[in-house]
């Protein structure tokens, strides 16, 4: 089963940022899609639910040096 999320993303201040963040979790296994809008410091993440967690996808951002949490 799918899902789609989007995360709030603090601590990205330019474009390699984000690049960073995107690249991280997209390579989490599970991850269909990963696209950050540095300008709205949001994530949206598709991905398989049988296969990762949004905690393992907040806690990759937070290995990778920014801060995520769950919008809304
Ligand atoms: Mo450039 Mo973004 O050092 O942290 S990658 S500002």
């Amino acid at each position: 089963p799918r899902d789609e999320t989007t995360f709030i993303i603090s601590g990205m201040t330019c474009a390699s940022c984000s690049q960073t963040v995107e690249k991280a979790v997209s390579q989490l296994e599970g991850v269909k899609k990963a696209e950050v809008n540095l300008a709205t410091e949001k994530l949206n993440v598709l991905f398989d639910e049988g296969v990762v967690t949004t905690s393992a996808i907040i806690e990759t951002v937070q290995v990778s040096g920014y801060e995520a949490k769950l919008a809304s």
